[in-house]
């Protein structure tokens, strides 16, 4: 897969060096490319931004600066994501569609979004996705990209390591985690609970599906089957 991503503040990426894509990327399943919005503006000030029409507060990104960046970067075979809090919720059943696009372009906005035209623009040449990672306001989509790319990435069909890990995910399918623990079985007079030591691993499974289910009913009942 390849992954780009168009921001003018293109250093919130950095953190990716560090997370998890290592796998994937030694591997080559994976590249990540990161561009500066002010890359692609053609005026001395490398503007981005402009008022809105119809009046209000703040400003909007102007629809030139990204024309010229989604013609360098998307083809008809890519995925245009935009993060947004206008859009759908991004969950993992999102994260697991877009982990086997070939090509996925993030268009990061900030200020108060991006002039419409430029979505509209992007439907016109490639498949388009709002999305949001949840319901709260962000000042830009560039947080949003990062925790969505990490999501997918971690997904991508072949990364070496991932498959037990990901099967262990789907025993537990929609649920939230059972609680784990490690060594030392006794840490300030506190145990490990006895079954996690018995080595019977039918007993065991038993116990961490009703952790789950105990936990998930306590704090996210809408997630019950
Ligand atoms: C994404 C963004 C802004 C109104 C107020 C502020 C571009 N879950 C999420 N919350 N906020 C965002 C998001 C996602 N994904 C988000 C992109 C932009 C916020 N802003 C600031 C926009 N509209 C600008």
């Amino acid at each position: 897969m390849r992954i780009d991503a168009v921001s003018i503040f293109p250093d919130f990426f950095q953190v990716l060096d560090i997370s998890l894509l290592g796998k994937a990327k030694a591997q080559e399943l994976l590249s990540v490319n990161i561009h500066d919005l002010r890359d692609f503006t053609d005026d001395k000030h490398r503007t981005v931004d402009d008022t809105p029409f119809g009046g209000g507060a703040g400003m909007l990104m102007k629809a030139e600066p990204w024309g010229q960046a989604l013609d360098k970067l998307v083809d008809s075979e890519t995925v245009v994501i935009f993060p947004s809090p206008a859009g759908e919720l991004f969950k993992q059943a999102t994260a697991k569609e877009l982990a086997s696009a070939k090509h996925l372009v993030f268009a990061c906005g900030r200020y108060e979004g991006i002039d419409q035209r430029v979505v509209d623009y992007a439907g016109s040449i490639a498949k388009v996705r709002l999305i949001s990672l949840g319901d709260y306001v962000l000042n830009g989509g560039e947080v949003a990209a990062v925790a969505m790319i990490e999501a997918i990435a971690r997904l991508i069909p072949g990364v070496i390591g991932n498959s037990e890990s990901l099967s262990e995910e789907s025993f537990s399918e929609g649920l939230l985690e059972y609680p784990s623990y490690t060594k030392p079985s006794n840490w300030r007079g506190m145990e490990v609970p006895e079954v996690l030591l018995s080595g019977n691993h039918a007993e065991i499974a038993k116990w961490r599906k009703a952790k789950a289910l105990e936990r998930t009913g306590q704090v996210r009942p809408e997630l019950l089957p």
